[in-house]
């Protein structure tokens, strides 16, 4: 049966997160955005703003799925933990899953992403348009695999990391929690946490202190 979804962000990524809903047959009645200077329009047509944060809480009720269609990991991570909502998979029917695959609550895998066999995608994890994850990788919650990335076998994506478009990573590779990836890297060898690290092949140009991601969106310390 198709789900309802209630859909939290009305940016550039709600927009694809709503369009692959739709394409599978899911309802949208709305979406929430903090900017009040969004609401009543339509990011997709047919689908308004229809209020902030504290609407949705109002609105949602068991049965209901939500997803946060926002890009930033951080802010992700940050409002996922905020309602007690129930989060889905939203699933665009173009992308590929192999056997075994398995994908948290909140999770987005967004046109002709291909999962192959025995591969785990966390929660509110993004797997942007083409990108290809090889058999048992490992996506951790939060993380974002941009468009056209290609990921060999075994490879681990720890939580709240970003692979930038086109990032290429050989099998058996950890890429660290809270990294990030430069687009167009080619990585050969383990990212480690809280690292930024760009090129062909790539280099940690960048290490930042745990918890960074939490100062960013305004939450202290760890
Ligand atoms: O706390 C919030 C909040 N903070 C920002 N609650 C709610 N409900 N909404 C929030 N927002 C909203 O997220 C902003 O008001 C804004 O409308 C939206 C973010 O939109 P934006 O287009 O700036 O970014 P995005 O995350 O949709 O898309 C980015 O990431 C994608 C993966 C862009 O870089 C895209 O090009 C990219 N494909």
């Amino acid at each position: 049966m198709a789900e309802t979804f209630l859909v939290i962000g009305a940016g550039g990524h709600a927009k694809v997160v709503i369009d692959a809903l739709l394409a599978s047959g899911c309802a949208v009645p709305g979406c929430y955005d903090d900017d009040p200077a969004l609401l009543g329009s339509e990011p997709v047509p047919g689908v308004p703003v229809v209020g902030g944060s504290s609407s949705l809480v109002s609105n949602w009720r068991k049965g209901l799925k939500v997803v946060i269609a926002i890009g930033e990991n951080g802010l992700r991570r940050r409002l996922s933990v905020l309602w007690d909502v129930e989060y889905g998979v939203a699933l665009a029917p173009s992308a590929v899953l192999g056997r075994g695959v398995a994908a948290g609550p909140g999770a987005m895998i967004l046109p002709s992403a291909t999962v192959n066999i025995d591969s785990i995608i966390g929660s509110h994890a993004i797997l942007n348009t083409s990108c290809s994850i090889d058999h048992d990788c490992r996506v951790g919650d939060y993380a974002h695999v941009a468009p056209g990335c290609a990921l060999g076998g075994n490879v681990v994506v720890g939580e709240g990391a970003f692979l930038g478009i086109g990032t290429r990573v050989i099998p058996g590779i950890r890429i660290g929690r809270w990294s990030i990836v430069g687009a167009g890297a080619v990585v050969t060898k383990d990212v480690p946490d809280n690292c930024t690290a760009v090129g062909v092949p790539a280099r940690v140009i960048k290490r930042r202190e745990e918890g960074w991601h939490l100062k960013m969106n305004g939450e202290g310390s760890p």
